[in-house]
C-alpha cells in the first residue's frame, strides 16, 4: 500500500491504493508510519518526498472500511491510533518533507499534504475539506494549519462548505508553496527533494523546528530559540563548509552534520 524507494538521500513514499484513490486503511497507515519512522531513524535519509499513485493524491479515510455491524465507531480512537501519530512524525522530523499533490486531496488526505514542509501541487489537483459533507470535523491538524496558513475567514469558508480549492488558488492563498504543470510535477518535486537532501540538513531541520515553534512562542522566546539554534548551527561542519565554499567560489559539499 506504500511504495518506498531511496535515492540520493531522498526517501520517496508513494500512497499506493489507486483504485481507492489512495484512501487510508489500517495497512496503509502502518506502512506510511513505518516510512516516516525510518526517516527519523536513518541518517542517510535527508529528505522525504510524499506523493500518490494514480489520479488522486489521497481521498482521506477509506469510508468503505467501516463495518456497520460493529456498532457506532469510535473515531477518536482512529484519530488517536493512526492519524495523530502520523502528523506528529511529519512535524517532528527534523528533515524536509516535500509533498507532491498529484491529484485530488480530500479530508485527512488534504490535511496531511498541508502538514508537510514544502507542498507542490499539480495544476489539476484540488484540496477538499470533505469532512463537512459527512458530519465530521477537520482532523489531521487541519483546524490548526488552515487558519495559520490562510487566515480564519478562508479556513472557515473551506471547512464549512467543503468547496474544492484548485491548486493555483491554493498557491495564491499561501496554502501551498507552488502549483506546477501536471506533466512537470514529479520532476520538479524530485529535483527539489534531491536539492534539499544535498543541503545543510542539520540547519534545515532546525529551521523547520524554529518556524513551527513560532506558532506558539512569543517574540522573546523565539529570539532565544534562534540564538540557541544558531549556536548549534555555527558549530556544524556544514557551516564551516558553506563559508569556505563561498570564499573559494565553489559549490559546497554538505553532509548534514
Ligand atoms: C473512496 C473514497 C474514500 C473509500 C473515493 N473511501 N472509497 C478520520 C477518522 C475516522 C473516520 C473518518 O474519517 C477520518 C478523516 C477523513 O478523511 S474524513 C473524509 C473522508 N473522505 C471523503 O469524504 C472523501 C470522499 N471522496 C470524495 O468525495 C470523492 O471520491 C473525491 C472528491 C475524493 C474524488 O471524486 P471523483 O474524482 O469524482 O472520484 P469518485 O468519487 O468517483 O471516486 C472513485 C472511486 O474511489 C469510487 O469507487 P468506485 O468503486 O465507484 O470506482 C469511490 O467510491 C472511491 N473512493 N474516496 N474516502
Amino acid at each position: 500500500t506504500i511504495l518506498a524507494t531511496e535515492a540520493e538521500g531522498v526517501l520517496s513514499l508513494t500512497l499506493n491504493r489507486p483504485d481507492k484513490l489512495n484512501s487510508f486503511n489500517e495497512e496503509m497507515h502502518l506502512a506510511l508510519r513505518a516510512g516516516f519512522e525510518r526517516a527519523h531513524r536513518e541518517d542517510g535519509i535527508r529528505a522525504v518526498l510524499l506523493t500518490g499513485a494514480g489520479r488522486a493524491f489521497c481521498a482521506g479515510q477509506d469510508l468503505g472500511d467501516r463495518d456497520p455491524s460493529k456498532g457506532v465507531p469510535d473515531l477518536g480512537h482512529t484519530i488517536e491510533t493512526y492519524y495523530n501519530p502520523l502528523l506528529r512524525l511529519i512535524r517532528t522530523l527534523e528533515k524536509p518533507v516535500i509533498c507532491a499533490v498529484n491529484g485530488v486531496a480530500a479530508g485527512a488526505g488534504a490535511n496531511i499534504a498541508l502538514a508537510c514542509d514544502v507542498t507542490l501541487a499539480a495544476r489539476s489537483a484540488r484540496f477538499i475539506q470533505a469532512f463537512a459533507k459527512i458530519g465530521l470535523v477537520p482532523d489531521s491538524g487541519g483546524t490548526w494549519s488552515l487558519p495559520r496558513l490562510i487566515g480564519e475567514a478562508r479556513a472557515k469558508g473551506l471547512a464549512l462548505t467543503a468547496e474544492p480549492l484548485g491548486a493555483e488558488k491554493a498557491a495564491d492563498w499561501g496554502l501551498i508553496w507552488r502549483a506546477v504543470d501536471d506533466e512537470n510535477l514529479m520532476e520538479e518535486a524530485r529535483a527539489l527533494a534531491t536539492m534539499l537532501a544535498a543541503g545543510p540538513t542539520l540547519g534545515l531541520g532546525m529551521t523547520k523546528r524554529a518556524i513551527q515553534a513560532a506558532a506558539t512562542n512569543s517574540l522573546d522566546t523565539q529570539l532565544d530559540l534562534e540564538r540557541d539554534l544558531q549556536r548549534i548551527a555555527g558549530r556544524s561542519a556544514d557551516y564551516a563548509e558553506g563559508v569556505s565554499a563561498f570564499l573559494e567560489k565553489r559549490k559546497p559539499e554538505f553532509k548534514g552534520k
